[in-house]
């Protein structure tokens, strides 16, 4: 790596204030992934190699997107930081979304080049020639060196646009959400702060990295620190776990369904396993529980299991965090605690003026620099978001004992499974593709493990219930048929084919009444 220090280890006015922060401790590790160990001082000089290579003997991407296809580790942390120093937008891919969903989202951002490793996955390779998206192939190799005719990186100012990351919400198509360098900035400083981020911090990395949890809670705040990030591809539990028991990490951020899935591994365990996993549980200084509801149930389950209690926050894609309990003081289960550093929340009544007062609900709405830019390409979408330069979150919340307990979303076009955020809509305009179906809805239906999982009513054509055609609407022919359409978390889970979906008078779907026909089949089944 030492052949491309010379240019790379500038921190160039203006670049990025990560990569200024990686300099200063050039020596320690910072990645640890399936290949091996990146050093700070590797991750600067292989993100330089990656803007020599993006900018191609140009100034400045000046704000192009730049989508990025690279599994977690250290060659994702160049690509993204490379991107940056080169002027240019990140758009982080789902490592799980179909080819018809990726082609949706660059055909939205046109982006001017995908960067994937030595093998991508065959859906992105294929969305990208539907798409007519070059790829831009990276591995260690790669960017071994900065090219040496390469000109000075571009002065980025931190109002510049850095990322776009796409959410799923009240609209048949996914929103980008457009960060800037400092909203980015504000999100990590604002944390590290609240949860006290040191360069002796270590943490397992296994979230999607196409979301803010893991892409600014764990992954940028752990390197913005100057700790250690452990990269995984996905969350598994047994080598989690053999992780924990070697006191691997400090700090441990995972989404409601992971805790439900880890209690009921340690109840399974006999009592000399259970006490190791749980000890090595308790000796970590901060675990937190964020993206979805944490059931108090599960908050009270683990700290009796490990003594640990879940410090349990709440953010949005939009927002980054906003409410969390304290790090030092009691955690109380159910509530998500209090503003953030730097964040304002208050919450608004049906007309939009503020209530304030122990026990009155209404919705958050959230203003300060962690708050993002506008949607990409949605002007009217922007502008609607925003009241009196608030962000409307679409999540209620209560005031009780002088902290907030969210109670539930204001639209139940949207669903959380397992964390991610997933749009009824979305899932009911890929349906309505089916041959044989004629209408169609979808709601979220209270799971134990999942929080909601998704589940569909849907009723057939009346010319293919006449001809004997409707065969194929079982549960496991749609999933099937879901497959090439949506990423594996969207497909429905549950099934109910029936003649007709309740309506009201003006003939809109009355979705409480189907979650609770789903919920009353689900106890009779
Ligand atoms: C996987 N499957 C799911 C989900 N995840 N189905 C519904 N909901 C899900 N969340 C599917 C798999 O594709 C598979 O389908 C089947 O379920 C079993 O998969 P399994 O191997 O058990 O699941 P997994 O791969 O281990 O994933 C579970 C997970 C994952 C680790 C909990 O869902 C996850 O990483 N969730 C976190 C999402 C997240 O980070 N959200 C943050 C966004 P099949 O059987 O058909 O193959 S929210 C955010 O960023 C804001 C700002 C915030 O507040 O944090
Ligand atoms: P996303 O837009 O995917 O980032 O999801 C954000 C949404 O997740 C919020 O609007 C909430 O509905 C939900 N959420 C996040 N954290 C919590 C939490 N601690 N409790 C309840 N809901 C949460």
């Amino acid at each position: 790596m030492e052949s491309c220090m010379r240019s790379g280890d500038v921190a160039q006015d203006g670049g990025p204030a990560i990569i200024a922060r990686a300099l200063e401790r050039r020596d320690a590790t910072a990645v640890v992934d399936r290949e091996g160990q990146w050093r700070y001082g590797d991750l600067v000089a292989a993100s330089a190699a990656v803007a020599a290579r993006l900018l191609g003997g140009a100034a400045d991407l000046n704000e192009a997107r730049v989508a990025l296809a690279i599994p977690a580790g250290g060659l994702h942390v160049a690509a993204q930081w490379g991107c940056w120093r080169a002027g240019g937008v990140v758009v982080p891919l789902s490592a799980s979304a179909t080819v018809s969903e990726l082609e949706r989202l660059l055909e939205d951002v046109s982006p001017i080049v995908i960067m994937v490793p030595g093998t991508p996955r065959a859906e992105v390779t294929e969305a990208a020639r539907l798409c007519g998206v070059p790829l831009l192939y990276l591995d260690r190799e790669a960017i071994a060196t900065v090219p040496e005719d390469s000109p000075p990186f571009p002065r980025v100012d931190p109002s510049r646009r850095a990322m776009v990351l796409f959410t799923s919400g009240t609209t048949s198509r996914p929103k980008g959400v457009v960060f800037t360098h400092q909203s980015l900035t504000a999100q990590v400083e604002s944390l590290v702060e609240a949860w006290c981020w040191t360069a002796d911090d270590r943490i397992p990395l296994f979230l999607p990295l196409h979301h803010v949890h893991a892409i600014v809670n764990v992954m940028t705040c752990c390197l913005w620190a100057g700790g250690l990030l452990e990269a995984f591809e996905r969350f598994d539990l047994t080598t989690i776990t053999e992780r924990v028991i070697a006191r691997r990490y400090t700090v441990f951020m995972a989404v409601p369904t992971i805790y439900h899935r880890l209690i009921e591994h340690i109840e399974s365990l006999g009592d000399a396993a259970k006490g190791c996993l749980t000890a090595g549980f308790r000796d970590l200084r901060l675990m937190v529980s964020g993206s979805a509801a944490l059931p108090a149930s599960v908050h009270e389950h683990w700290a009796g299991l490990t003594g640990q209690s879940l410090l349990e926050r709440y953010g949005m894609t939009e927002t980054g965090m906003v409410l969390s309990n304290p790090y030092d003081g009691p955690r109380r289960p159910g509530a998500v605690g209090v503003p953030l550093p730097g964040v304002e929340v208050r919450l608004v009544d049906d007309a939009g003026a503020p209530v304030q007062g122990e026990g009155i609900a209404g919705e958050i709405e959230v203003r300060g620099p962690t708050v993002f830019r506008e949607y990409w390409n949605d002007h009217d979408a922007s502008g609607a978001a925003f009241h009196d330069g608030w962000f409307r979150t679409g999540d209620v919340a209560v005031m009780e004992s002088g902290a907030y307990r969210i109670l539930g979303r204001k639209s139940m076009d949207i669903i959380k499974s397992g964390g991610y955020k997933l749009s009824a809509l979305e899932i009911e305009a890929a349906l309505l593709e089916h041959p044989v179906i004629a209408e169609c809805a979808v709601v979220g239906v209270p799971d134990e493990a999942w929080g909601e999982v998704v589940a569909a009513a849907v009723v057939p054509r009346v010319d293919a219930t006449a001809a004997g055609d409707t065969d194929g609407l079982s549960l496991e022919v749609l999933r099937d048929w879901c497959r090439s359409r949506l990423s594996p978390y969207r497909i429905p889970r549950r099934l109910l084919v029936c003649d007709s979906l309740p309506r009201n008078p003006m003939g809109k779907v009355v979705k409480p009444t189907l979650v609770d026909i789903f919920t009353r089949s689900l106890a009779a089944s």
